[in-house]
């Protein structure tokens, strides 16, 4: 029986550094499980050491060593429900969602907006290298949603309303997050342009996050392998590949967790209450 869980850790735990398992709360929710089934020290260390610039993985870790597995495991579902009801309020018939990357916060609430019978559309990035937009896409069109891809340096003209002769922008911006910062949210790399275009072209910009990624401390940004963006690049070229960046709370019209609707502000002073 040892033998078997420790199996299925180790694949949890490579699966988690491969990036197979893929944003923070499938992470979390992974590495929740990876420890259930091996708890101790060196589990603990190995799951965070796995993707140390995630804050949900380590609030998770760090409450399954004083609280029941089953307890901790039902607030992703508890949250994301509450979520769920307060993204649908703010969905509106014809709208037009851009997102970016794959964020099951994100996902699961236009899933959610579409069974509820909303009437909406998603533009969407590929999210080079890794394209996580393909998955988002996946899922959304399965769920009946109609999704338009974009290549990444397209986003402003699925955003910005003079680049559109078809007068098809978007209205709404949705994103997930990563960490959840005293002075703003890091996200997929790209985040902080698209923000900032919402921002300048006055489209709302929603964080839609669960609230146990919020982290006091600060977080260094993840810079993952160089051959995802170039393999075999010939030996002079630097390559940078931060896989993601800091978003100020300036560019975020709201952020929507499980305890409501709130500036990004209120939701910061809600966190350290
Ligand atoms: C994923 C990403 C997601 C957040 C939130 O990046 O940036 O927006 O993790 O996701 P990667 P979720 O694919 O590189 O992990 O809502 O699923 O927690």
């Amino acid at each position: 029986m040892q033998k078997i869980n420790e199996k299925k850790f180790n694949k949890i735990l490579a699966d988690i550094k491969s990036v197979k398992i893929q944003g923070a709360r499938n992470i979390a929710k992974a590495a929740l499980y990876a420890y259930h089934l091996n708890p101790g020290k060196s589990s603990m260390k190995k799951l965070i050491k796995a993707r140390e610039t995630e804050p949900m993985l380590v609030n998770v870790l760090k409450k399954a060593k004083k609280e029941n597995y089953g307890k901790i495991l039902k607030h992703f579902d508890s949250a994301q429900a509450k979520i769920n009801k307060d993204v649908l309020k703010i969905i509106k018939s014809g709208d037009i969602i851009f997102t970016h990357c794959h964020s099951t916060n994100v996902s699961n609430a236009l899933i959610y907006a579409k069974k509820k019978g909303k009437k909406f559309q998603v533009y969407n990035t590929e999210t080079r290298p890794l394209y996580q937009g393909r998955r988002t896409a996946r899922e959304l069109r399965k769920a009946g949603i109609k999704v338009t891809m974009f290549i990444d340096s397209a986003l402003s003209v699925a955003i910005e309303k003079e680049n559109r002769k078809d007068k098809i922008y978007s209205n709404k911006i949705f994103l997930g997050a990563d960490p959840l910062l005293r002075k703003g949210i890091i996200n997929k790399i790209g985040s902080n342009l698209i923000a900032k275009i919402g921002r300048m072209e006055k489209v709302p910009v929603y964080i839609i996050a669960d609230s146990w990624k919020f982290s006091s401390k600060n977080v260094p940004i993840e810079e993952r392998k160089l051959n995802e963006v170039w393999n075999k690049a010939p030996k002079n070229i630097k390559i940078k590949n931060p896989a993601f960046e800091f978003v100020p709370k300036k560019y975020l019209t709201k952020i929507i967790s499980e305890h409501g609707i709130l500036s990004y502000g209120e939701f910061v002073g809600k966190m350290k209450n």
